[in-house]
């Protein structure tokens, strides 16, 4: 038999060599105990009573799963009395969550989406649950406010997801490289899958809603216009098109074979800045993606740079393969250095 290196054994190591302190592994532990527990629940499907509304609309205006609810309490419960974080961050509340007077205060900050692809939980399509890590700017052990989760992505200590899909994996990076663990249901355990995963650097796939294909400013028309154009077009191959909808589902396909996917600003979502969230799905992506040899910008800028305003700010996202970035960075530049996205 193949030795497995399990999860804890990876990550006691790396702390050994100085990687991670011992909070930030105690963070990683609880956040691959709730997936596991959510992939349980998911799997039962139907019989777990997660499908479905829970009637309740969140922040973004959207109405929330029942399967929403049930990953966003998980995730805060299971963090809450550690000692490792100071307060946390989700897409499923408003407001920053302190962590209850009776526990200690850590040194990090945890952010997430705790069940992303939520259109997919029904109809039975991969969902995911991202996370990123930053550090408690506040060392005098006071109450952490909004302000404090306001730090560009390039600050994150650790960013990951969980894929609950076919397999069930976990995707994690503490700045050396991005490494996935693969959950053996039987053993209840997480092993290494992959070490330092890769990016290719090209590739002939894309992933992009083309139903909104009407909203879109010239530099996605444009660029997207050249793939479809495929061997006959200026790049001189074909290229095949995914889009799953679950943004874990897609990035995870191209952080294994390559790829671009785009949720750029476009006029229908001008107004709000895009749709994917800056801080709990655009950051920890682009953190992973850049570990693995990628680049992510919002058309222009590296998002790891972008200064948040807001805890729930929207953005536009391209990532994936570096090729492929710069070739869609180089339209958004053509069309103006001053004004991105034209109005
Ligand atoms: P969610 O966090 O509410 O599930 O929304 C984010 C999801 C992403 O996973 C996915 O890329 C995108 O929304 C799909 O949007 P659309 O339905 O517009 O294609
Ligand atoms: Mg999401």
């Amino acid at each position: 038999m193949i030795p497995r290196v399990s999860l804890s054994q990876f990550l006691i190591e790396a702390q050994r060599e100085g990687q991670l302190d011992a909070d930030l592994r105690l963070l990683l532990e609880v956040l691959a105990r709730t997936a596991k527990a959510l992939a349980v629940t998911i799997s039962k499907g139907v019989f777990a009573g997660i499908h479905g509304e829970a009637e309740r609309i969140n922040v973004q205006g959207e109405m929330q799963k029942r399967l929403d609810v049930v990953a966003h309490e998980l995730i805060l419960q299971a963090n809450a009395w550690g000692g490792h974080l100071a307060a946390m961050a989700s897409e499923e509340a408003d407001q920053v969550v302190p962590i209850p007077e009776r526990y200690p205060r850590g040194g990090y900050l945890l952010l997430f989406d705790p069940l992303d692809g939520s259109s997919n939980i029904d109809v039975n399509i991969s969902v995911g649950t991202i996370f990123s890590v930053l550090r408690n700017p506040r060392l005098d052990g006071s109450v952490p406010t909004e302000e404090d989760f306001l730090q560009p992505g390039k600050e994150q200590v650790a960013a990951g997801y969980a894929i609950y899909g076919p397999t069930t994996q976990l995707v994690v990076s503490f700045g050396k490289g991005v490494h996935e663990f693969t959950l053996d249901r039987e053993f209840g355990a997480w092993f290494l899958s992959r070490e330092k995963m890769q990016i290719p650097l090209e590739t002939n796939e894309f992933s992009i809603n083309a139903a909104y294909e009407r909203y879109w400013y010239s530099p996605v028309a444009d660029y997207i216009r050249e793939l479809r154009a495929g061997r006959e077009g200026p790049r001189r191959r074909d290229y095949t098109q995914r889009w799953v909808g679950s943004m874990v589902a897609d990035m995870h396909r191209i952080l294994t074979r390559g790829g671009i996917f785009l949720y750029p600003v476009d006029r229908k979502s001008k107004g709000q800045g895009g749709k994917l969230r800056l801080l709990y799905e655009a950051n920890p992506m682009a953190f992973l993606v850049e570990q693995a040899g990628g680049l992510a910008i919002d058309g222009v800028e590296r998002l790891l740079e972008i200064v948040p305003q807001t805890l729930h700010q929207r953005v536009g996202v391209a990532m994936g393969s570096k090729v492929e970035v710069e070739r869609l960075r180089s339209f958004y530049k053509r069309r103006s250095e001053s004004a991105p996205f034209p109005s």
